[in-house]
């Protein structure tokens, strides 16, 4: 009997502003790996580990306020935690990684969004992830109304969902000039189309890059 030889270890994260369709199109795309046989793990940011957590409830909490500079370490030390405990022995099994958010987040929110001097902040998070980085992203783009409207019947926003349009503009510009700045990686979608649609897209970027 022939082996089953599995793709190559990869690391994909999703990255947008709030409402961009993130958790619906990671939902959409564990039964694709489970149906390819694909051995995969599914985690996210903040957040992933159960130190993580609690990090996470403290960054979110609106009735917390939190220093830009104290919220970036915060978010780097869930990070720091996340990459050792949790993606970097899942990557060393031979599994595929999906994370929702990811560094680049920190760079597009607490960067272009919070005005943190971005060489500050790559240099702290290559030490936090050790250097590791995806190896495909998608950007799920959406004009920050139309997302901030999706996610407005939630009921209680967190702090970042509070932040005033201005700043989810800064951070969509953000995110669009990471994803400029390397095509290779970076698969950008419009988030207003249809989510089968985007589904689609996703699954024929993934499934050539598992097939490589
Ligand atoms: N953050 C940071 O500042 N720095 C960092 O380094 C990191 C994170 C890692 C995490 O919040 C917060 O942390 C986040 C950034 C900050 N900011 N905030 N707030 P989170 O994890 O709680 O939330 P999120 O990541 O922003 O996700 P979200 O707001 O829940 O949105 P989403 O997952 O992208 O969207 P969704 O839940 O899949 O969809 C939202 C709604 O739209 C829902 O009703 C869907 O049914 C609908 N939807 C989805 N797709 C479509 C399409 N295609 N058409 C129409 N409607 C759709």
């Amino acid at each position: 009997m022939t082996a089953r030889t599995f793709p190559p270890p990869a690391f994909i994260t999703f990255e947008g502003g709030e409402g961009a369709g993130k958790s619906t199109q990671l939902s959409r795309l564990q039964p694709r790996l489970a149906a390819a046989g694909v051995p995969a793990l599914f985690t996210k940011e903040p957040g992933g580990t159960p130190a993580g957590e609690q990090i996470r409830a403290a960054l979110l909490d609106p009735a917390l306020e939190i220093d830009p500079l104290a919220e970036f370490l915060l978010y780097s030390a869930s990070r720091a935690q996340l990459v050792r405990t949790v993606l970097q022995p899942a990557l060393a099994r031979g599994e595929v990684v999906v994370c929702d958010r990811y560094a680049d987040s920190t760079l597009a929110y607490q960067g272009y969004g919070r005005g943190l001097p971005l060489p500050f902040l790559r240099s702290v998070t290559a030490e936090a992830t050790g250097g590791l980085t995806p190896t495909l992203s998608v950007l799920l783009d959406i004009d920050p109304a139309a997302g901030l409207g999706r996610v407005a019947q939630r009921g209680q926003k967190d702090r970042l969902e509070r932040a005033d349009l201005a700043f989810h503009r800064r951070l969509r510009a953000g995110f669009l000039e990471l994803a400029a700045a390397d095509p290779e990686r970076w698969l950008v979608l419009d988030a207003t189309r249809p989510a089968d649609e985007l589904e689609a897209d996703i699954w024929a970027r993934v499934s050539a890059l598992l097939a490589q």
